[in-house]
Order: structure tokens, then C-alpha cells, then sequence
């Protein structure tokens, strides 16, 4: 595919998962980072995206707005990669699962969490942000189970995008707030995989943010 994929997003949002995947990848991408949130700091980003949500990501004539697919997307644009898991292959459903569970199932908690306990305290809901705090908790004991027995990683025994994934929301439940309920087991493995140079290079890549911060 002609030109670099042009990734909009900003430093430390979801579209860490996008930068850290292309640095794993070998895919060079533009970055343009954007003010947060974008949609009040910059409108004429809806016109791009009327969602104004990040990251987004455009390759010619692809357009996508979901983190761990643009991931998944970036991990395999140039082929096949070990990154991903190819269907035939052992663990192909978890890795599927596993990827779509990151955002859905783990992220979605901390962001309610963020919203009302941190971000817009004045809506005098706090205590319901509280509340899904402790619920992102609680979600956390599918990825500890899997990794219980001893696994390295969460698929194939190998560094995928499902831990791309996944390991950004043990990252952003250490920036805002939400680490005392991580469990030990969790804490090593986001070790392991923050220790990766890709992570590094993308960190680096992105510059400061609080959503990264440790
Ligand atoms: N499911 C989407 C969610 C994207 C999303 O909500 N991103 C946040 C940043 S991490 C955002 O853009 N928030 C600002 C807003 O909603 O205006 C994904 O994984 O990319």
C-alpha cells in the first residue's frame, strides 16, 4: 500500500494500543496528535471523524476508529505477522476474544470510572464512578485466570496484539488511580510488557501524558 498510515491521536489515549502495535510491526505511521478531548479543542477534527473519538486511523481509503482493531489492522497490513493469530492456528478464538475483551469488557469500566470520579466531579456523581471502579476490579479475573498458570502471554505462548490490548488498561489503571485492585499476577505481567522497546518507542513517540504516567 502507497504512503505512511496516518494515525490521529493523543498522547497516552487508547491509540497507544495503534502506535505501540506499529512499532512492534515495523510499520512506520504519521502521527498527528491532537489536543485532549478533541472534540472541544479541536472541532475540525469532527469533520474527520464526527465520532471525536481517538484514535483514528487512515490508510488511503481505510478508515477506522477502534483501537484494538486498528491494532490488529497494523499488525498484519504488511502480512502475516506473529503479532497476530491466523485462524487454523492454536488459540486463535482466544486471541479474538481476548483482543475484543480489552476494550470492551476492561476498558469501558475504567472509563465510566474516569468520567465521574475524576474528570467531572461537579455532576456529583462520584460515588457511581467509584462504583465502576471496583466493577473494572472485578472484570480483571478472566486475563488472571488465563495467566495463573503460568503463562507468559495471554495466547500461543507468544507477544500478541491481545496483550497490546489488554496491557494498556493495566497501564491506564495505574495512571488514574486504579491500582490498589490489580492483582499482583496482573501487575508482573504489565511489567513484562511496558519492559518491551516497542512499548518504549511508542511511549517516547507519544510524549508526555497522564494516562501514562506510572
Ligand atoms: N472503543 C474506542 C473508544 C475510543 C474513545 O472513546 N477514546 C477516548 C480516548 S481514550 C476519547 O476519544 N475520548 C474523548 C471523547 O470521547 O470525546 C476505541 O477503543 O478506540
Amino acid at each position: 500500500m502507497a504512503g505512511k498510515p496516518i494515525l490521529y491521536t493523543c498522547a497516552g489515549s487508547r491509540g497507544l494500543r495503534a502506535s505501540w502495535a506499529a512499532e512492534e510491526a515495523g510499520v512506520e505511521l504519521e502521527l498527528k496528535l491532537l489536543p485532549f478531548p478533541p472534540r472541544v479543542m479541536q472541532p475540525d477534527y469532527l469533520e474527520l471523524n464526527p465520532l471525536g473519538t481517538v484514535p483514528m486511523l487512515v490508510d488511503a481509503d481505510v478508515h477506522m476508529t477502534e483501537s484494538c482493531a486498528i491494532a490488529h489492522y497494523l499488525a498484519t497490513r504488511d502480512g502475516p505477522s506473529p503479532l497476530a493469530i491466523a485462524p487454523g492456528e492454536a488459540d486463535y478464538a482466544a486471541y479474538l476474544d481476548f483482543t475484543y475483551h480489552a476494550d470492551a469488557t476492561i476498558t469501558f469500566p475504567q472509563t465510566v470510572f474516569m468520567r465521574f470520579a475524576l474528570f467531572e466531579k461537579e455532576r456529583g456523581l462520584q460515588e457511581a464512578g467509584e462504583a465502576y471502579g471496583r466493577w473494572f476490579h472485578k472484570r480483571l479475573v478472566k486475563v488472571e485466570q488465563r495467566l495463573a498458570g503460568g503463562r507468559e502471554f495471554l495466547c500461543a505462548d507468544r507477544f500478541t496484539v491481545a496483550d497490546i490490548c489488554v496491557g494498556y488498561a493495566l497501564v491506564l489503571a495505574r495512571a488514574v488511580g486504579l491500582d490498589e485492585g490489580v492483582p499482583d499476577l496482573l501487575k508482573d505481567y504489565r511489567q513484562r510488557l511496558i519492559g518491551r522497546e516497542g512499548y518504549q518507542r511508542a511511549v517516547e513517540r507519544e510524549g508526555p501524558s497522564p494516562f501514562t504516567r506510572g
